[in-house]
């Protein structure tokens, strides 16, 4: 399998998870300072323009990170990185995409290219603004989740390691602090071994 990724960016979610699982795989950068994600050889594989998108050994490539880390799950039930019952399965994929579509996609996004949003230079800091209440709305829906346990569904699953791409971003890139519960969250994914190798592989501390 490769991993088609960009340091610090959300592929860093299923970069954590390749190195939960351990098995062999080839990471592939995609160097967004030089705008390969709109390069005629990476569009000719993903024509979305976005990482992380997996190539795997069937040379079939995966897009989009939530169903991305489902299959990751699936394809390794021996690891248990779903909750075994369907209702929990359920919240696992609910809050996977809540966390991409909404904290990341209109939330962080917002920050990181308030372009995006409107091209008028002077809506920057509105712009950047609805970003952090997005956020911290979002944090704060997500924080009772978590409540008192180490993770998410009690034991690691594939949903922390998407939460742990969005508090990395909160605390590195947009210096923002967490609520106390996803802080705790936070450091507990920075001890773990997998998180330091891919953290590392990417540059990253
Ligand atoms: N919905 C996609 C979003 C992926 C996404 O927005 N990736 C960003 C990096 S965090 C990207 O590739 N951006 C490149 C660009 O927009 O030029 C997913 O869940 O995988």
């Amino acid at each position: 399998m490769e991993l088609f990724y960009s340091p610090n960016a959300c592929s860093l979610a299923i970069h954590v998870l390749l190195e939960e699982i351990g098995k062999p795989y080839t990471l592939r950068r995609v160097d967004f300072s030089k705008q390969e994600q709109y390069g005629a050889e990476y569009v000719a594989l993903n024509p979305k323009s976005k990482v992380p998108a997996l190539l795997r050994d069937d040379g079939t490539l995966l897009t989009e990170l939530p169903a991305i880390a489902w299959y990751l799950a699936r394809s390794n039930p021996e690891l248990k990185l779903l909750p075994p019952d369907i209702d929990a399965e359920v919240r696992t994929l609910e809050i996977m995409d809540y966390l991409v579509s909404t904290v990341h996609m209109r939330g962080f996004t917002r920050i990181f290219r308030p372009e995006n949003f409107s091209p008028t230079p002077e809506d920057k800091e509105k712009v950047q603004a609805t970003g952090r209440k997005t956020i911290v709305d979002g944090f704060a829906i997500i924080a009772p989740v978590l409540g008192a346990s180490d993770y998410l569904f009690g034991a690691f699953s594939i949903a922390d390691a998407v939460l742990f791409f969005l508090e990395y971003w909160a605390v590195r890139r947009a210096g923002m602090s967490l609520p106390s519960a996803l802080d705790g969250h936070f450091q507990r994914m920075l001890m773990r071994p997998a998180v330091q190798r891919a953290l590392a592989a990417e540059g990253l501390s």
